[in-house]
């Protein structure tokens, strides 16, 4: 493809599109269970619909034992009482309809609940019309068929003394792998795919999706994990085929895929290929800690995570697309893990924005995060909820060791960090519940919640994302334009540019809480600034965490 001739990517609506996360458990009840529900989400679409966002992207909602918060399905074409009803599910759509926005499901289809019928069945007898609906295999020599782990501790493998064998699950035991290759199963998971979409959703993120498709053992830092099969890409473009086509172009999808490498996303993304819209990717979030401990914390290294980003940027360039996060419901707050939770909250979040959100690609949104909501702060094992965390801690602590350092640890990695309720407003429970909240509101919801925020006038995060949400609507530059990393050795200046045609921006930011005197030259003819987080400001200097946006189109400067 010739540069001349844009990429059939760039016309699709969604490259000038912000997704937004929804958790729904902490992001706002109505009935007073002290879990957030479908109630609680329709009373908070107007601050979506005031922040700007096109697109809202559900964790999952449907019938399920919540072993893991709702990966864990028992049945996809329900909504599980905790959070609502199929009839409010309707209301719902046509209320983010109505404002303009689209509605995305969590699509969870590695592995389902064990409690699913479909597992049931399969577990039921060797000769079940289901028993190779998931992935069962004989006992090696009164063992694990193999030493593949799942990513919540211990084996991958659970006996099933009934029938004497092992079945998979890359999860928790509740959560027994699918077996993509028998083609029942792919048929029933396009067919209630199929539904949602008749239904009126407008697209699919698809949980751990590369995972679908297993061959031989392969070893990830120290825990054994098959590899991605080959047959990825045929599942992939037969659901397109089965799902997508004649509709693909209202919809979005996105893939998550844990390991995934960028030569691998240009294929999943390249639009003449017809698998999927965009992938999340890791390599980004997976920089300070190693893959053998997940919980272990390294030191943290912008050089390494300017050159990890801006290789997704080159290698997505002429084909394929990227999503850009930098937290979601699995991973720590970013203001806490990227930025200065304790000095310079404010100006960190904004930086963290401005640059997530100005580079190419579609930015999604964690709920909080448009309020730079901080890590929960937990000091105590009681105080956590995630299967993940909880198995963690046991699991290392009968290995010996210190409960006080894996604590520690936690407070910094756990996926509770991102999951505490949204802060809404100050007093009791943060506005999130009348009731006891199913995971401990933050200690600073009095001065850190969306009250307060909105009217901070010259200081809201929330009003700063709106800024940069509606410069992606405005401006071809920011949603096209090509992307050039500059001063890539610099360990604290985060700086790059975006050209389409003569515009061009240039994003210039400190990452660090300690003044930064710019390289001579760098904002030379830098044009106007279009956005900053301080309201004065230095030709030369950057203060802590100061990013600035400039243009040089013909546009005033805000
Ligand atoms: O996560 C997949 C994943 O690989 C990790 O990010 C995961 O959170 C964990 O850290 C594994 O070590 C997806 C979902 O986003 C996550 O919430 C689910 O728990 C998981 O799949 C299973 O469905
Ligand atoms: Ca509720």
């Amino acid at each position: 493809m010739t540069t001349t001739e844009p990429a059939p990517e760039t016309t699709a609506w969604w490259t000038s599109a912000v997704v937004y996360q929804i958790y729904p458990r902490s992001f706002a009840d109505s009935n007073g269970d002290g879990i957030g529900d479908l109630g609680g989400i329709r009373s908070k679409l107007d601050h979506l619909a005031e922040l700007g966002v096109d697109v809202i992207w559900l964790s999952p909602i449907y019938r399920s034992p919540q072993a893991d918060n709702g990966y864990d399905i028992s049945d996809y074409e329900d909504i599980d009482p905790l959070f609502g009803t199929l009839e409010e599910f309707d209301l719902l759509l046509a209320e983010v309809h109505e404002r303009g926005m689209k509605l995305v499901m969590d699509l969870v289809v590695n592995h389902t609940s064990d409690e699913h019928p479909w597992f049931i069945e399969s577990r039921s007898s060797r000769d079940s019309p289901k028993r190779d609906w998931y992935i069962w295999r004989d006992p090696m020599e009164g063992h694990e068929p193999n030493g593949w782990t799942s990513a919540f501790s211990g084996p991958a493998w659970t006996l099933d003394p009934a029938t004497g064998q092992y079945y998979l699950h890359l999860f928790a035991a509740k959560q027994p792998d699918l077996n993509w290759q028998n083609p029942e199963v792919r048929a029933a998971v396009f067919a209630m795919m199929n539904r949602w979409l008749d239904r009126g959703v407008d697209g699919f993120r698809m949980d751990v999706i590369n995972f679908i498709a297993k061959t031989e053992a392969e070893l990830v830092g120290e825990s054994v994990q098959p590899s991605m099969g080959p047959q990825i890409h045929d599942y992939l473009r037969e659901m397109h085929r089965e799902v997508f086509a004649g509709r693909d172009t209202e919809l979005i999808t996105v893939g998550e895929m844990p390991g995934v490498t960028v030569e691998d996303a240009a294929l999943f993304t390249g639009a003449d290929r017809e698998e999927l819209d965009m992938v999340f990717q890791f390599e980004h979030v997976g920089l300070d800690h190693s893959d053998a401990g997940k919980f272990d914390n390294l030191a943290f290294d912008l050089v390494a995570l300017k050159t990890s980003l801006a290789r997704w940027q080159t290698g997505l360039a002429s084909s394929g697309w990227n999503s850009l996060y930098f937290g979601n419901h699995d991973q720590p707050r970013s203001v806490s893990r990227f930025g200065d939770d304790a000095c310079f909250r404010y100006e960190s979040a904004t930086l963290l924005a401005a640059i997530l959100h100005l580079h190419r690609g579609t930015p999604y949104i964690y709920q909080g995060d448009e309020i730079g909501m901080t890590n929960a702060g937990f000091t105590t094992i009681e105080q956590y909820k995630d299967i993940e965390s909880v198995n963690h801690y046991s699991e290392v602590v009968a290995g010996g060791a210190d409960p006080a350092i894996v604590l520690e640890q936690m407070a910094f990695r756990s996926r509770d960090n991102a999951r505490t309720p949204v802060q809404w407003t100050p007093g009791p429970q943060a506005g999130f519940t009348h009731a006891e909240p199913w995971i401990e509101v933050n200690l600073n919801a009095d001065t850190i919640n969306v009250q307060t925020d909105r009217a901070a006038a010259d200081r809201s995060i929330f009003e700063f994302y709106r800024g940069l949400i509606a410069l992606r609507h405005e401006l071809a530059v920011v949603a096209l334009g090509e992307f050039a990393l500059l001063e890539p050795e610099h360990p604290t200046l985060y700086a790059f540019t975006r050209t389409l045609g003569s515009d061009r921006l240039l994003v210039v930011g400190n990452w660090s809480s300690e003044q930064l005197r710019l390289p001579q030259g760098l904002t030379d003819d830098a044009g106007t600034r279009l956005i900053g987080n301080y309201p004065e400001w230095d030709m030369q200097t950057l203060e802590p965490w100061e990013v600035r946006v400039y243009s040089r189109a013909e546009r005033s400067g805000t």
